[in-house]
């Protein structure tokens, strides 16, 4: 096992990978920017570094910078959590060329999956299913039309280089095709580098469904189930939960081998998650694979009793999978809903502030993830997540009635947060029953009048 490690993130991630190395007995080192003085994770860590101005480029995304902290103390391994650099294949390699260990995939896997074009290749010679679509990367608006009369209006047009909602495009005709692909491919040219656009049929009315994945550096690949994730806006999720209440255990299966196949075909080794859209008829299609820990994580531990941060640590330290496929059971429900300081009433813009009053809920079957604490400045430069509130009992109408009761408890003023909203959802009809897709929200969010409520 490691001796040190550098966490190389900011928030309740960096506390949970804090967490996560003390279990295990091993030092972890913090890095903030002059924004996160008085952080959590500073104050948690074994010792802490300053990399920077609060600007993401003058700090958690300066890889010089980064590096240089983990030479200075003499770390063994870096864990870049979830966002800033990692998925960047080159601080991968980076890390690997200092002879430090990349708490991660390999950076192979991580240009493999993250090309998006690519990634849907090894799909298909893989039997994963995927949605009707180009063969691989677009050259022309003439060719884009001719498959999209051959699969069908409407198609999405997608940056191979994109994830996560960007540089994407939806057409219903031969001439929002046209200029979708314009608009895609000079998009995706000046984001990501690379202006490669693929398209396929668009899925009306789907959820998102998403399956984790642990590999080792011995070729072992499990899955660990899956992860509802439809209840999202603006490709932000807001809450999930597991099981996928809508799935029956033949289509589980399925669905959990196909991930674990692409995940094994890739060389895949640390966390991952591939994500899925499922649509009415629940046929399923691989949408994206993330090569990181997610946010939503700690649904899956409650679910499995895995505790995937540790287990990412010990994986890249050279230990070997403790379990196979067939001693990973699934136990109960869990349902996560993400508290973040924005106003649902002003667009959900991002009220950062002082938080004079942060009092988390607790009790059966809780368990909060934050770096939030009474006194606390949420900095405005970052991500507004305050706090994950996560919560497991035996059904998922126990966990309802629990992260509902929890929501009533939590007390974060005088900053607007998602709490409300979330309270508002729990009682929500067709969240309760299910019958919600990826754009129940939005379309919930429109109404003025609540018919369904
Ligand atoms: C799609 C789709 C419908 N059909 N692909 C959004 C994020 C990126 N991972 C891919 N996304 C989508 N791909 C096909 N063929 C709809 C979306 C999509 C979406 C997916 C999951 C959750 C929320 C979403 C919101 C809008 C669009």
């Amino acid at each position: 096992m490691f001796s040190r490690i550098l966490v190389a993130n900011r928030g309740e991630i960096a506390v949970r990978i804090i967490r996560a190395a003390h279990e295990l007995g091993v030092e972890a080192v913090a890095v903030y920017s002059t924004a996160d003085r008085d952080a959590a994770h500073v104050r948690m860590a074994d010792a802490a570094i300053c990399i920077g101005a609060p600007p993401p480029g003058e700090s958690y995304l300066n890889i010089p910078r980064i590096i240089s902290a983990a030479e200075v103390a003499n770390v063994d391994a870096i864990h870049p959590g979830y966002g800033f650099l990692a998925e960047n294949a080159h601080f991968a390699e980076v890390c690997r060329s200092c002879n430090i260990e990349f708490i991660g995939p390999s950076a192979e896997s991580m240009n493999l999956l993250g090309d998006k074009v690519r990634c849907k290749q090894l799909a298909i010679k893989n039997k994963v299913p995927v949605a009707p679509g180009s063969k691989g990367k677009i050259e022309g608006e003439d060719e884009a039309i001719k498959i999209a009369r051959e699969i069908g209006y409407p198609v999405i047009v997608k940056a191979s280089a994109g994830g996560g909602g960007r540089g994407m495009r939806v057409a219903h005709n031969d001439i929002s095709l046209r200029n979708g692909m314009r608009q895609a491919m000079a998009e995706a040219q000046s984001a990501f580098g690379d202006g490669t656009v693929y398209i396929e049929k668009f899925l009306e009315s789907a959820r998102h469904v998403e399956v984790q994945i642990l590999g080792d550096h011995y070729g072992h690949v499990v899955h660990l189930f899956e992860r509802d994730c439809t209840m999202q806006r603006r490709h932000q999720k807001l809450i999930e939960e597991a099981p996928c209440p809508v799935l029956d255990n033949d289509r589980r299966d399925a669905l959990c081998k196909a991930a674990a196949r692409l995940a094994k075909a890739a060389g895949y080794y640390s966390a991952g998650t591939v994500e899925f859209l499922m649509d009415k008829r629940k046929k399923f299609y691989l949408m994206e694979v993330n090569t990181r820990v997610q946010v939503e994580h700690p649904v899956t531990e409650l679910l499995t009793g895995i505790d995937i941060v540790k287990m990412q640590i010990r994986i890249a330290s050279g230990e070997r999978l403790p379990f196979s496929q067939k001693q990973i059971k699934a136990n109960g429900h869990a349902i996560e809903v993400r508290i973040n300081a924005e106003d649902p009433a002003n667009k959900f813009r991002p009220a950062p502030g002082r938080i004079a009053q942060f009092d988390p809920p607790g009790g059966p079957g809780v368990r909060i993830d934050t770096h939030c604490y009474s006194g606390y400045e949420v900095p405005p430069n970052y991500d507004s997540l305050l706090a994950k509130l996560i919560v497991h009992q035996p059904t998922r109408e126990e966990a309802i009635a629990t992260i509902h009761r929890a929501l009533t408890e939590f007390r974060v003023s005088p900053n607007p947060t998602t709490i409300p909203l979330h309270i508002r959802l729990m009682l929500n009809g067709n969240f309760r029953r299910s019958t919600v897709d990826i754009h129940f929200v939005e379309r919930l969010l429109e109404q003025h009048t609540l018919p369904s409520e």
